[in-house]
């Protein structure tokens, strides 16, 4: 199949900005404000997450994965590398593979290249443009699979394109994204899945492990800063395009490991008592008071276990690395 054959991304619109990582750089104008006034004028400060990825925040992020102690995005590499063709195997013949946040889609490149003629492939992602640069490249890199791209927000509901009625429909969800959900929306989101998959279908799933507290500290406070540009650009992006008027100086990137809520937190802190204007609206600060900017929860089995069967599924293999870091699973619906 030539890349002509790629479909035209099917739209489907998003009222609400998601509260984990998706690009909203594709958002309008007035729904970055109304997300960042809600989130700025309630009583303990926070901002969604998927704000962090505008251009500039996107092109941090990939900076992240690289960095020595950022070790979810190549422990995760290494263990599909090893156990696409287990993966594939369980999957079968035929599968309609439908990657949630497919972004550069690198990693699904493993399992295509391991399926038994998969049948269609759904990148799903907000980023019109690189879900059209994506179904290109895929579709002239996998002649014969239909690739049919999909322009949305995946934390709401999806209305998929018809998929050929003899696929597998299996979910792909890496990246340990699912930790940045509250576990409530955790909850919510594989429901949906399992749903969209239906009664044979199949999902694969990246989860970061809980582990010891200073790899997770070290992994979210980074020698380089890249972590804090990161987290700070949230504030640049705010003064570009809600006419804020952030002094950035004055916000310290603060991230550290909440053992009760076993998550990494992430704050943006006020080192003095100041006044800023968002898109003229007066917002105060008190020296020490933080904006709370992200979430991203490590699992044990027993939390997994409890998140994927409350979503109907269960787990039919944990596939890990070495340090027991990361998981990526396997799951079928119940
Ligand atoms: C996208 N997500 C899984 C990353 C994480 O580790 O929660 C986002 C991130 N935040 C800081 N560093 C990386």
């Amino acid at each position: 199949m030539s890349a002509s054959s790629v479909r035209q991304p099917h739209f489907v619109p998003s009222p609400q900005a998601p509260s984990v990582p998706s690009s909203t750089s594709a958002l309008a104008a007035d729904s970055v404000r109304d997300l960042v006034l809600r989130g700025l004028r309630a009583q303990v400060k926070s901002l969604p997450p998927s704000l962090f990825y505008d251009a500039a925040g996107a092109a941090l992020f990939e900076q992240i994965c690289e960095l020595p102690e950022y070790y979810p995005t190549r422990t995760e590499l290494a263990i599909l590398t090893r156990c696409a063709p287990t993966l594939a195997r369980a999957a079968g013949p035929h599968v309609a593979l439908i990657e949630y946040g497919s972004g550069a889609a690198t990693k699904v490149r493993l399992l295509l290249d391991q399926l038994e003629t998969p049948s269609a492939y759904v990148p799903v992602d907000v980023s019109h443009e690189q879900l059209e640069q994506v179904a290109a490249v895929r579709s002239a890199q996998y002649p014969g699979l239909r690739v049919l791209p999909v322009c949305a927000d995946y934390t709401r509901p999806l209305t998929l394109p018809r998929l050929p009625d003899d696929a597998r429909r299996v979910a792909f969800f890496p990246g340990s994204t699912i930790g940045n959900f509250h576990p409530t929306e955790a909850s919510a989101f594989l429901h949906r899945v399992r749903h969209t998959v239906g009664p044979r279908g199949g999902m694969i799933l990246g989860v970061d492990r809980r582990k010891d507290p200073d790899v997770l500290h070290n992994a979210y406070n980074d020698a380089a800063g890249v972590t804090a540009a990161f987290n700070r650009n949230l504030l640049v992006r705010m003064n570009r395009e809600l006419q804020a008027t952030f002094d950035v100086d004055t916000f310290r990137h603060v991230a550290f490991f909440n053992d009760a809520l076993s998550r990494i937190e992430m704050h943006l802190e006020s080192s003095v008592d100041q006044t800023v204007h968002v898109a003229g609206e007066a917002i105060t600060f008190a020296a020490g008071e933080t904006i709370h900017t992200e979430c991203s929860y490590k699992y044990d089995e027993p939390r997994l276990r409890t998140l994927v069967e409350e979503s109907g599924f269960r787990i039919e293999a944990l596939h890990t690395d070495a340090c027991d870091w990361f998981w990526v699973a396997w799951l079928t619906p119940i």
